[in-house]
């Protein structure tokens, strides 16, 4: 399905400066189900008074014009989300960004609502759900035509490659985002905004300085994101969004996993994953040399 749009500049040109943006690269019928299947959830809003576990909702919503911030983990939501992220374009897309078999491990929906959709601070992924290693990339698409006024994706090219910024406020609690004095230190006229008709792309590094403004246009800017690691990174647990992102979060897309990891240079296999069927019931330490899944 997937074009051979990708070639080695565009690999090149990821590794150096980390991110990629194609426009109109989503194909028209697949952009279609995605846009309806993102309709399907504005239509359930209206219903709703208030955010829960599925939908975020903006202050201001009501039945007659609702206001979604977010759609968590659209995989596990609707069939054209999970087809999109696990067989289709942007799972082979991610393939072949990071040449070989990967590992999901979450999604969700931007939506920027018109006339006031919130800005998302500059910030860095990473260190909202750490891995083994730097491999970890997000891949968007717009499902609608997105200008500068609407608050688009920015990224600050080559930072990817900078400080990993402390995300946490002064007084100890979380911001997730990075401060306004380390802001101050970044040149913010470098950040290239990625704008583009619906069915555009971006990709960008789990290390890569983003953010965007708020959407103060009539349209809204629905931005649908995916993100994935190679299949040999893992995510490290107790920190962040790791082991919460939902049932499908984990999955191995374009091969198997031979659980070999590298942590500080030095490479091994790790056990079996007992993390869904459970850990064995008797040990290999004791003899019986059972596998462990
Ligand atoms: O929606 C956006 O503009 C950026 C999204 C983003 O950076 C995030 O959700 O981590």
């Amino acid at each position: 399905m997937l074009k051979n749009w990708l070639s080695d500049t565009d690999l090149a040109s990821y590794a150096e400066r980390g991110y990629l943006h194609f426009e109109s690269a989503v194909p028209d019928e697949t952009l279609v189900e995605l846009q309806t299947a993102a309709a399907e959830f504005v239509e359930a809003s209206r219903s709703m008074e208030e955010s829960g576990k599925i939908l975020d909702l903006e202050p201001g919503h009501s039945p007659e014009a609702p206001r979604i911030r977010r759609l968590n983990s659209p995989v596990d939501r609707h069939p054209a989300f999970y087809s999109f992220a696990i067989e289709g374009f942007a799972a082979q897309l991610a393939c072949r960004l990071l040449g070989g078999p990967v590992r999901f491990h979450h999604s969700k929906l931007n939506f920027k609502w018109s006339h006031g959709g919130e800005e998302i601070r500059w910030h860095q992924d990473i260190q909202f759900w750490p891995h083994t290693d730097f491999s970890p990339l997000t891949i968007g698409v717009y499902l609608e035509d997105v200008t500068d006024s609407m608050g688009p994706m920015g990224v600050l090219p080559g930072s990817q490659l900078g400080p990993l910024y402390d995300q946490y406020l002064p007084d100890g609690s979380w911001a997730g985002a990075i401060s306004d004095t380390n802001v101050e230190e970044l040149n913010l006229k470098d950040i290239v905004w990625l704008t583009g008709p619906a069915g555009s792309v971006t990709v960008h590094n789990c290390c890569m300085v983003h953010g965007s403004l708020p959407n103060d246009s009539d349209s809204g800017r629905p931005l649908l994101l995916q993100t994935y690691s190679r299949a040999d990174s893992y995510p490290i647990a107790h920190i962040g969004a790791n082991g919460v992102t939902g049932p499908t979060s984990g999955t191995i897309i374009g091969g198997s996993s031979s659980q070999a990891l590298s942590i500080e240079g030095r490479k091994f296999v790790g056990a079996p994953d007992w993390s869904r069927a459970g850990a064995p019931t008797t040990s290999a330490f004791f003899g019986s040399r059972q596998k462990g899944n």
